[in-house]
């Protein structure tokens, strides 16, 4: 099975990578052909394509269900937001091996309780895991998988809980020695002040993801001078989807019309072209036998 090239590839040249977010495999193959390096299949974007809640709603079969598709669709690797491995140990190591069969790169994993909220969410109460139990998920993930370059990432929610710097840290040191392949430590602060701290206490001991959505003004050549390895645009293809959407909605609804619409859509030919239909044509000639001239009797 063909995982689209490695995460830890990736990481090995020791320069800022960029995951998108994708929630579906049109979403997936624009994000490769934009040129990133990877996709984040993200549980928010996933979650909301769907029309649900980021809260555990779908259930991982049917995220699984998403993530074929995404795999069909892009050569990239596709790091799965796992949320909190929906469960202890037992359900972590069931969706790591399910995951090596379909061609996923890696997963990430979150240490909160199963079911979690989205972590941007204010009003949400976050439940933070115990760090043996945790380590105890991050084990189980690197003891089976199947693809060797399969690479587990670790995230630690502290910030999001409204702990301290020391607090993050001694769960990411600890994370790594469980066996994580990189760090996940995520903020919704809008300047990068907790990434600043983390990564001036971070010894670098492996790579450090981040999200940027609130501390969106900080220039990512900031976060790879403090080490950071992978900047993930987390929801921006779906937000920019949702904008659309919504106008021409609107639009239609007012003017009744497809007049002013017309310009604010890709043409259908964009739209067959992501679809590949030339490669289906061309199949057709290989496969199909010619089609001969039906002569009326
Ligand atoms: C996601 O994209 O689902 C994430 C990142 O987990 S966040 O929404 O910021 O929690
Ligand atoms: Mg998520």
């Amino acid at each position: 099975m063909r995982s689209g090239g490695s995460l830890r590839t990736l990481w090995l040249k020791n320069e800022l990578s960029f995951l998108m977010e994708a929630h579906n495999g049109l979403s997936a193959r624009i994000a490769e052909e934009a040129g990133f390096d990877g996709v984040w299949a993200s549980s928010l974007t996933i979650a909301a394509s769907l029309g649900l809640r980021d809260c555990n709603e779908a259930s991982w079969t049917q995220v699984l269900d998403v993530l074929e598709y995404m795999r069909d669709a892009c050569a990239r690797p596709i790091l799965m937001d796992g949320d909190t491995g929906y469960g202890n140990f037992n359900n972590v190591r069931r969706l790591v091996r399910k995951l090596g069969a379909r061609g996923i790169a890696g997963v990430c994993i979150e240490d909160k309780l199963f079911p979690k909220s989205n972590s941007l969410l204010e009003s949400a109460s976050h439940r933070l895991a115990e760090v043996d139990e945790f380590c105890g998920r991050i084990k189980a993930a690197k003891d089976h998988q199947t693809d060797p370059d399969f690479v587990v990432v670790a995230r630690t929610e502290a910030f999001i809980c409204g702990l301290e710097v020391g607090e993050a840290l001694r769960r990411a040191h600890a994370y790594r020695e469980a066996g994580a392949d990189a760090i996940l430590v995520h903020s919704r602060r809008d300047t990068a002040s907790d990434i600043d701290q983390f990564m001036r206490g971070w010894n670098r001991a492996c790579p450090v993801l981040v999200v940027p959505t609130t501390y969106y003004t900080t220039p990512s050549t900031q976060l790879a001078d403090w080490g950071v390895s992978t900047v993930i645009w987390a929801n921006h293809s779906l937000r920019a989807a949702i904008q659309s959407m919504q106008e021409v909605c609107q639009r239609l609804v007012t003017e009744k019309s497809l007049m002013h619409v017309q310009e604010r859509v890709v043409p259908l030919a964009e739209l067959f072209r992501l679809q590949q239909m030339d490669e289906l044509k061309e199949a057709e000639r290989r496969y199909l036998p010619p089609l001969r001239e039906v002569i009326p009797e």
